[in-house]
């Protein structure tokens, strides 16, 4: 079964209270979560992919500065051999409040498969995994 996760807080972020919400929600519904934790980079998801052998990697950012922190993410995962694996985004992803449509085009458009606006509760990610990972 894929089930394998890689959660983590990107960038230069240390906002800690939800990773450990999502990693709890998360290993709860049957998920194997390798989670990363707050001020982690790009390569950090990587080789942690990597190690795991990861099916899917779940970036968190709160801070706004998400979208600068994911841009080259997905180049990065071909790159090192993680051609298809699953990219979710959520959190508050940029600073302040913006049309979520133009957000989310944004972080599509950046090879994620998912982006998720604030509030997005933990649930619908764990149905959309579901539904991406084929259980
Ligand atoms: C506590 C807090 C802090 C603490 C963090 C302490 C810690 N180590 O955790 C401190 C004081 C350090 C802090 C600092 C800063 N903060 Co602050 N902080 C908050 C605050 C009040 C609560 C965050 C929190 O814990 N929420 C509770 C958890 C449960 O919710 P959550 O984090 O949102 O996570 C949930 C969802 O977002 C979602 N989710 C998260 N990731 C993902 C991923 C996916 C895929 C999905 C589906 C869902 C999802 O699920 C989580 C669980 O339910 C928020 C405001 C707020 N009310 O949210 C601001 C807030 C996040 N902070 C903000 C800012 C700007 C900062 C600073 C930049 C301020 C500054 N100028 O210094 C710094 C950044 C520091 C840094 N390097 O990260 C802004 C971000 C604004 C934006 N993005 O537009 C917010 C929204 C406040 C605001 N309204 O302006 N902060």
């Amino acid at each position: 079964m894929k089930n394998k996760l890689v959660l983590g807080v990107i960038g230069a972020d240390c906002h800690a209270v939800g990773n450990k919400i999502l990693y709890h929600a998360f290993t709860e519904a049957g998920f194997q979560v390798e989670n990363i934790g707050v001020l982690s980079s790009q390569e950090d998801f990587i080789n942690a992919a990597i190690e795991t052998n990861a099916d899917a990697i779940i970036v968190s950012s709160l801070y706004g500065h998400g979208e600068i922190d994911c841009r080259g993410l997905r180049e990065k995962c071909d790159e090192a051999g993680l051609k298809g694996i699953l990219l979710y985004a959520g959190g508050n992803l940029v600073v302040g409040k913006q049309e979520w449509s133009d957000v989310e085009k944004r972080f599509l458009d950046m090879g994620f498969n998912r982006a998720y606006p604030p509030g997005t509760s933990p649930q619908t990610t764990i149905n959309d995994l579901k539904k991406d990972l084929g259980w």
